[in-house]
């Protein structure tokens, strides 16, 4: 082997070493978390430094970034017993550029409960205090059955709007039965008025996540992970819809993380399971 061979060789392997070292340091900000369903990051106080939200079971709350090293992440509570069920998702953005984050939250967490609207499902907008460090205001917006997941999505001509994915469609049974129903709001100028918004049909069923996937100026899409796979949306002339377009056909994705192993994520659908190891392989058993 001449040397010319060898040094791509070497640096491959080098390469190889350094993608396997982790760089991150583990810090507990927080001990007494009591479930912590939903969490997301940004800007809260806009000093320029990201915090963390957190959707606890009964309280929503923000830690402030300290800026240095080692530093105690102060907690502060936006919001506590929303609804007489869990909260369960947090969406946290900065949508008019102010520098500061915009929330909103899922709450009502009744994953059982797929009929009655009452007792499943609540979405808010959390409108900010001038000191971000006392409790916000709850305006409550329209709901499904079983709230389960929200993102602020930027669409291709600018303006942003709260997408939010229901766990179940209306009246499902066992993950059968109507389609789940996407909510798609804009956001109005009058944030503590009505928020318009459509119901997108998804004809998929148990949708566990969903991701934005956003190029600016061009596209708008979400990637709908369910029962059935991972379809894109789209957000064309006409609105939101389903593209057909499947990035992971006729195989369920999302599911209950296996609390014995955190290796591994299993989800059981079509009478089957699967288990997706974290280096991204998905096993059938
Ligand atoms: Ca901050
Ligand atoms: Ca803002």
């Amino acid at each position: 082997m001449t040397k010319r061979l060898l040094l791509p060789i070497a640096l491959l392997v080098a390469g190889n070493a350094w993608a396997q070292t982790a760089t991150f340091n583990g810090q507990t900000i927080d001990d007494k978390v009591s479930i912590g369903y939903g969490v997301a990051s940004g800007d809260v106080d806009g000093d320029g430094k990201p915090d963390i939200l957190l959707a606890d079971k009964k309280e929503i709350v923000w830690y402030k970034n300290p800026g240095k090293k080692d530093g105690a992440w102060t907690r502060y509570v936006i919001a506590k017993d929303l609804t007489e069920q869990d909260n369960v998702c947090i969406a946290a953005r900065d949508i008019d550029g102010d520098g500061k984050v915009e929330v909103a939250v899922g709450a009502g967490w009744n994953p059982s409960e797929t009929k009655d609207l009452k007792k499943s499902g609540a979405v808010f907008y959390m409108v900010a205090p001038e000191d971000r460090t006392t409790p916000w205001e709850a305006v409550r917006l329209h709901h499904e059955v079983t709230i389960h997941r929200m993102q602020w999505v930027k669409t291709a001509d600018g303006p942003f709007q709260l997408a939010v994915l229901p766990l179940h469609g209306e009246g499902n049974t066992g993950g059968n039965g109507a389609g789940v129903k996407l909510i798609i709001f804009d956001v109005p100028e009058n944030r503590k008025g009505i928020w318009p918004y459509s119901l997108i049909e998804t004809n998929m069923h148990m949708t566990h996540n969903f991701q934005p996937m956003e190029i600016p100026g061009r596209m708008a899409g979400l990637s709908i992970a369910g029962k059935e796979g991972v379809q894109v949306f789209l957000n064309g002339a006409d609105g939101w819809a389903a593209s057909g377009n499947w990035m992971v056909p006729e195989r369920g994705v999302g599911g209950d993380p296996n609390r014995k192993s955190r290796e591994k994520a299993v989800v059981h659908c079509h009478h089957r399971t699967y288990a997706r190891h974290r280096s991204g392989s998905v096993y059938q058993r």
